[in-house]
């Protein structure tokens, strides 16, 4: 018997690290549940602690009763276990640079994360980015245009892959804070945005949007979302 999948999530709205797992996991083809944790309700963290074995972090996948957090992981996860799902790429050195792609993404880019933190309910075309943001956009698309020319795209190494999933919530900062980007990086993240996967992950968060309504009358958020998505509208 197989053990069951679990991914352990936070709300698809604001949580760029969970939509990363799930995009590994939906990628995959492996069959697998969801746990979704509102990562601003009162008293969350209890729950969310014990879904992930007292990790408290999200992406967390659960494997039976073995328990595998940190992003990384969870994609090599899904990768060792669908092989054919050509979440990494097939050639050593590509395979290699995706990697080094990846990790620069999860341990860098610290001022575009802060000060453009993923929100998929609302464009905010008045943002007016800092130096800092800006630099961390140049360097994106200093990582990016080299494969992208080489693969020919429409991904880094042309077929979707974990690498892609990566930087799915840049894409979405770069739509929704309209920051300035190259042809090539444009041509790149909307196609990111506009992969099945991701669009289904922005129309589920559309459900989550009329819960949230709810969730803000009962937490006494008032008008915190405003309910429309434009990033569908695109
Ligand atoms: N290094 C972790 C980062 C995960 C992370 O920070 N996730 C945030 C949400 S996007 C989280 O779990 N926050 C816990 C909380 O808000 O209590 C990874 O790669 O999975």
């Amino acid at each position: 018997m197989t053990d069951t999948l679990t991914l352990v999530l936070g709300n698809r709205t604001y949580s760029s690290w969970s939509l990363r797992g799930w995009l590994f996991l939906a990628q995959s083809g492996l069959p697998f549940e969801e746990e979704m944790f509102w990562l601003d309700e009162p008293g969350y963290r209890e729950g969310l602690l014990a879904a992930t074995g007292g990790i408290g972090t999200v992406p967390t996948l659960r494997v039976g009763s073995r328990v595998i957090s940190e992003s990384m992981a969870v994609a090599e996860y899904a990768a060792e276990a669908a092989p054919d799902a050509g979440l990494w790429p097939a050639d050593a050195l590509d395979r290699a640079e995706a990697r080094s792609l990846a990790a620069r993404m999860h341990a860098g880019f610290t001022d575009l994360r802060r000060e453009c933190p993923m929100n998929l309910s609302n464009r905010f075309p008045d943002f007016k980015p800092s130096d800092a943001v800006l630099a961390d956009v140049a360097k994106l698309e200093a990582m990016w245009e080299p494969c992208l020319l080489r693969s020919g795209g429409p991904f880094l190494f042309g077929a979707f892959g974990a690498v892609d999933a990566f930087f799915a919530p840049v894409a979405a900062r770069i739509y929704t804070f309209c920051l300035p980007v190259s042809d090539v990086a444009k041509a790149y993240t909307d196609a990111i945005l506009d992969h099945p996967l991701m669009r289904q992950w922005i129309a589920d968060a559309t459900e989550e949007q009329n819960v949230q309504r709810e969730r803000n009358d009962r937490l006494s958020k008032g008008g915190y979302l405003p309910g429309d998505w434009p990033i569908l509208k695109r």
